[in-house]
């Protein structure tokens, strides 16, 4: 028995002494071995902005951990939250996870949306804390939205593309309709509601027709620092000098005050990608 203490006591202490293994962070376990950890389709990028502190880092989604790791070649976690109800649809979250300053207190907030079985989403949010380096959970903030993903008439027969846009107060779904010559966004809910459209400069290519076949979903994020998410519509590719390929969107950017979205030929003129 004293013998078998001794060992335990052994192995707790090498245990304890141990410098943590890339494979011990939450939410890194399943990185396939010989996959660069940082290029790993699982690790979201994004960027924070901590008071005077802009943080490149990656974001890692399972349904009870959300990590973050700063965007290094050695693994290190910036934060890691433990949620405290397991998400229904983790694939969900992880696209429509937001970074927004929810309480403008100049520190980036995060928000983890989820899709319920019944077709309620709750949005929960995370505030960052300046003074204890570390995200808090902020109960007085979450929102629940019923029946979002309805199947509804009046989206019946159409080839919708799924989409998020960011706005002041948390992210939005939107169901986007490319009909030429416009683009036509709504909001994603139980009646119609149009929420803007954007006409093309042009009629799109064959190549763009074809890109956008395979769209399934978009992200509308805020390319001018207003709150309010804009339009990004690929339209065309092109061969750089290095043999990379550079592609191009019209960009449109969200009117908040006159609901209407207005075209940006300075911001289309340079690549996206
Ligand atoms: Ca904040
Ligand atoms: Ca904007």
């Amino acid at each position: 028995m004293k013998r078998l203490l001794i060992l335990l006591l052994a192995v707790a202490l090498c245990m304890s002494g141990c410098k943590k293994k890339q494979s011990d962070l939450p939410g890194s376990e399943t990185v396939p071995e010989g996959v660069d950890w940082q290029l790993w389709e699982q690790y979201t990028p994004a960027t924070l902005h901590l008071g005077e502190e802009q943080l490149d880092v990656l974001i890692a989604l399972d349904a009870i951990h959300l990590s973050i790791y700063y965007d290094r070649q050695e693994q290190e976690l910036l934060d890691a939250i433990t949620l405290y109800v397991p998400l229904s649809d983790v694939d969900y979250s992880r696209e429509r996870l937001r970074i927004l300053d929810k309480n403008q207190d100049g520190y980036d907030d995060l928000c983890v949306p989820d899709m319920l079985e019944n077709g309620d989403r709750t949005l929960n949010w995370w505030l960052w804390d300046p003074e204890e380096k570390a995200y808090r959970y902020a109960p007085d903030f979450e929102q629940y939205q019923e029946d979002i993903s309805a199947d509804i008439s009046w989206q019946n027969g159409k080839s919708f593309i799924r989409a998020s846009m960011d706005t002041p107060t948390g992210p939005q779904d939107l169901l986007i309709l490319v009909e030429e010559p416009e683009i036509l966004v709504y909001l994603d809910t139980r009646e119609e509601q149009l929420w803007g459209s954007a006409r093309m400069p042009e009629p799109l290519s064959t190549e763009a027709k074809n890109h956008l076949q395979i769209y399934t979903y978009w992200e509308c994020v805020d390319l001018n620092g207003d709150g309010w998410g804009d339009l990004q519509v690929p339209c065309r590719w092109e061969e750089g000098a290095d043999g990379s390929v550079y592609q191009y969107a019209w960009c449109f950017l969200w009117d908040h005050e006159n609901g209407t979205y207005v075209y940006d030929p300075e911001r289309s003129a340079n690549p996206v990608i």
